[in-house]
């Protein structure tokens, strides 16, 4: 028994995730394709007791599989996923390529995996920083309404892929032996300039839009209504880069419908929330960080407080591994959920 589930994008900082996280979740696997760029072609993994030569993504390396996990970037989605489908796969895909499409279904399994029930072949797993943001906001909207999301983000290099990780590690070096730093990657390879990573603190993530906001914003704007079904609620970002490696960390602050909500309740309802593991003892001085947050499934909510002005406002702390409940394990989930619900096309 098992699945015929293929990877592409194996060789990337997310594609390692997903094999890792297949194997670490005993995924019902029948055989396992691994699919890259012709680049990384004729890479060898080894996937529990098995070497896998990582072959070329073609239209026909879809053939016979049942489950296609997409994270090789929007253009390899946009060129493969729809001959994914058209031979029988259900794709997931890690991309933005379709995440707005309203036909396809954006999910994140503890918020809207019933979603996944109007799938048409193509699912797309939401942006990292909208995912973790939502598994602590969802339990909150159910109990208590929400009106109001404001978010600010401190998000790790490894969410630019394995080239900004590697960027930052070289200017970190040539700051501390005084030799000259050369940004290349980082904020956005493909845009005009580039900044140093290290020690530093960068306000931009992906291209800016014509708004003014950037579209790493834009997609936490507009990822957090879809998944929410909530499509006015009045959600606002800014997103910045520091100098972390894995581990995405964010300031929320958002206002409830309900009055007189006690930060005890909160904390009580998040306590025993899917997904969401609460740190939050400023006595001892708990709260979430990245360091322990890194390779951990969970969703880790601290600090959680009043505001000061508006008695339906609170502010609170999220953590999350970006590349795990971020991306690989998130798509993993919603492929467990598709086969909980009988929706894999076999
Ligand atoms: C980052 N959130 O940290 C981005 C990476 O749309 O899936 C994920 C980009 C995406 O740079």
């Amino acid at each position: 028994f098992g699945f015929y589930v293929a990877v592409v994008g194996a060789t990337g900082a997310v594609g390692t995730q997903m094999i890792k996280v297949l194997q670490d979740r005993d995924f019902p696997i029948k055989q396992l394709t691994l699919l890259s760029s012709s680049r990384s072609a004729g890479k060898k993994i080894q996937f529990k007791e098995e070497t896998i030569v990582v072959q070329e993504a073609k239209p026909e390396s879809f053939e016979g599989v049942d489950i296609a996990l997409f994270s090789a970037g929007g253009s390899v989605s946009k060129q493969l996923a729809h001959e994914a489908v058209k031979r029988g796969a259900v794709v997931i895909d890690n991309t933005s390529a379709f995440r707005m499409d309203p036909d396809v279904p954006l999910v994140v399994p503890e918020v809207n995996e019933e979603d996944l029930k109007n799938h048409k072949g193509i699912i797309s797993n939401p942006n990292c920083s909208t995912i973790q943001m939502v598994v602590a906001l969802e339990p909150i909207r159910q109990k208590y309404g929400l009106n109001r999301v404001i978010v600010s983000t401190y998000q790790a290099v490894s969410g630019a892929g394995a080239q900004a990780v590697d960027e930052l590690y070289r200017q970190t070096k040539d700051v501390l032996e005084g030799n000259e730093v050369r940004p290349e990657i980082l904020p956005v390879k493909s845009d005009k300039k580039h900044y140093q990573i290290a020690f530093n603190a960068v306000p931009q993530i992906d291209v800016f839009q014509e708004n003014g906001f950037t579209f790493e914003e834009m997609k936490m704007i507009n990822e957090t209504k879809k998944i929410m079904h909530l499509p006015n609620l009045q959600v606002s970002a800014t997103c910045v880069r520091i100098p972390v490696e894995t581990g995405h960390s964010e300031s929320v602050y958002f206002e409830v419908e309900k009055e007189n909500v006690e930060v005890t309740e909160i904390k009580q309802l998040l306590s025993t929330s899917p997904g969401v593991v609460l740190q939050d003892d400023t006595r001892e001085q708990l709260y979430p960080l990245a360091t322990t947050a890194v390779g951990q499934d969970g969703v880790f909510v601290g600090r959680i407080r009043k505001d000061l002005d508006e008695d339906k406002g609170f502010h609170m702390w999220v953590v999350s591994d970006n590349l795990l409940k971020g991306a690989a394990l998130n798509s993993v989930q919603i492929a467990e959920s598709l086969i909980k619900l009988g929706l894999v096309r076999k």
